[in-house]
């Protein structure tokens, strides 16, 4: 049996601000672009959300609920070292922890809670050294899985701590909000409540055929963590050796300026899901699958590690000029950066936490 936390921290980027600059404690304050250029709230206060101040609600809509919001706009730099931070705490707790962005990740204290430690000690010795060393709360839950980790520690946020004891996941998850599950967004959850499902505990009890019908293999996959089946481990950096996004087209193209959009809309995917790892990467690769589904990669490995959109999409747009020619048509192109051995965690993240020490 595994024993897994899942650590978020509460309104990161507006509770990093509010730290930083105590004017804007205790206020409603949202981080974000300016009203006056379409901008919208990445993180909103607690107090904001009293207003019903959302992330990802248009800026104005927020001024609009929330007269008296403070407004900040993003400072990642300062995030990131944040987070840096916090991953190198979870990291004096276990080796196996698992950034799922820059305030979030999974541990795997299995060994910890062998060694006589109960999940809830640990969790609150986590959460009160976040505490003590960066300013800042976060929500910790506990459980055997990965799935009933995350939702416990959604539960009580601000500053929560929900412990799901061995053996009683599946009584923990039933009168849950069935949207409340990893994998199910509003559509599904639409569908869903059409066919009388509502809790994670209706799924569970849910009809197999209809499931599987309605959603394909997913159905099948959502209806086994709502019964708390739940094996996927957690996986380290080290584990992870590329990151990659791919599309297959509606209709195959050998047109230039189709696949140089193509694979900057596939880097920029790309990029995204490095920064929410902190990644960086020197190897760029291109995968294509021509129309007579021959399938090939080429790569090339540069100078200096990389992240943004524009790098990636630069190396691998010429990995494609390389390949495009008459009579060629692509009917899968994917774009992906590795070779991240060269990035060094630990060095910023000790620096960023001496002062604190
Ligand atoms: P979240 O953990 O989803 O949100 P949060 O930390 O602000 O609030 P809480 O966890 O207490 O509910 O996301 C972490 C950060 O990611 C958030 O502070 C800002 C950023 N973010 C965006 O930029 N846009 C978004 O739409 C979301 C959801 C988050
Ligand atoms: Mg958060």
């Amino acid at each position: 049996m595994r024993h897994i936390l899942h650590a978020d921290f509460d309104a990161f980027y507006a509770a990093v601000e509010q730290l930083d600059n105590p004017e804007l404690r205790g206020k409603p304050l949202a981080v974000g672009g300016s009203p006056d250029s379409r901008g919208v709230v990445a993180s909103a206060s607690y107090e904001a959300r009293k207003y019903g101040v959302r992330s990802a609600m248009p800026m104005r809509t927020a001024f609009n609920i929330c007269p008296q919001l403070q407004r900040v706009s993003a400072r990642f730099d300062r995030y990131r070292d944040v987070s840096r931070s916090v991953m190198e705490i979870f990291r004096d707790i276990t080796p196996l922890v698992e950034p799922l962005s820059l305030d979030e990740a999974y541990l795997d204290v299995t060994d910890s809670v062998a060694g006589g430690q109960s999940a809830a000690d640990l969790a609150g010795g986590l959460k009160r050294r976040v505490k003590q060393e960066l300013g800042l709360t976060i929500s910790v839950g506990a459980g055997v899985s990965k799935s009933v980790a995350k939702i416990a520690s959604d539960l009580e946020k601000p500053d929560g701590l929900t412990v799901v004891p061995p053996g009683e996941e599946v009584a923990f998850l039933a009168p849950l909000p069935v949207g409340t599950l990893p994998g199910v967004g509003p559509k599904t959850q639409e569908s869903l409540k059409s066919h009388g499902i509502l809790t994670i505990g209706d799924l569970a009890n849910g009809d197999d055929e209809w499931l599987l019908d309605r959603f394909g293999r997913n159905g099948a996959y959502i209806k086994s963590l709502a019964l708390a089946k739940d094996d996927r481990p957690v996986q380290t950096h080290r584990d992870t050796k590329s990151i990659s996004s791919e599309t297959t087209l509606v209709l195959d193209t050998g047109d230039p300026e189709a696949l140089h959009e193509l694979v900057s809309r596939l880097s920029s995917d790309v990029s995204r899901s490095l920064e929410r790892r902190d990644l960086q990467g020197r190897t760029v690769k291109l995968k294509l699958r021509l129309s007579d589904f021959t399938t090939f990669t080429r790569q090339v490995t540069l100078p200096d590690v990389i992240q943004s959109s524009d790098q990636i999409a630069v190396a691998a747009n010429r990995l494609m000029d390389a390949e495009t020619g008459p009579g060629r048509s692509f009917r899968l192109v994917g774009v992906g950066v590795s070779g991240f051995g060269a990035q060094n965690h630990s060095l910023p993240t000790l620096q960023a936490r001496l002062p604190g020490i």
